[in-house]
């Protein structure tokens, strides 16, 4: 497992706010939260972004999406939220772990920064 924060916090070596955990993915609070509800959605296996997936991860994405939604739901996100992938380092991404953010509770803005 990747050693970033996200593998010391999957290892359980670190604490974090948990939302959801199942066989493949956890999702927790953003500890530095950029909207009112800000969580990650952070897969078991150890890709380190969207860049580093393949053909074989064609379902473990589509579960990512699918836990995203259901967590932006039991957040109370009925009016519309935001998924975040940054990928490398012009795409903003600093752990090299990656991650979906769900974004809401608040209007959000285009462009981004
Ligand atoms: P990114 O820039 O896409 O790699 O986003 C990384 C996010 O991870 C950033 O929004 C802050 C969050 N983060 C960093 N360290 C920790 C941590 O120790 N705990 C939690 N819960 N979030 C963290």
């Amino acid at each position: 497992m990747s050693d970033t924060i996200f593998g010391r916090i999957l290892r359980g070596e670190v604490p974090a706010d948990f939302v959801h955990q199942d066989e493949h993915c956890i999702v927790i609070r953003d500890v530095n939260p950029q909207a009112p509800v800000h969580l990650l959605v952070i897969p078991r296996k150890p890709l380190v972004s969207l860049a580093d997936a393949a053909e074989d991860d064609r379902e473990l994405l589509g579960h990512l999406l699918l836990v995203a939604k259901r967590v932006a739901e039991a957040e109370g996100l009925a009016d519309g939220w935001r998924l975040v992938a940054n990928v490398g380092p012009e795409g903003g991404q600093e752990v090299p772990h990656l991650h979906l953010h769900v974004l809401g509770g608040r209007r959000m803005t285009w462009p981004p920064g």
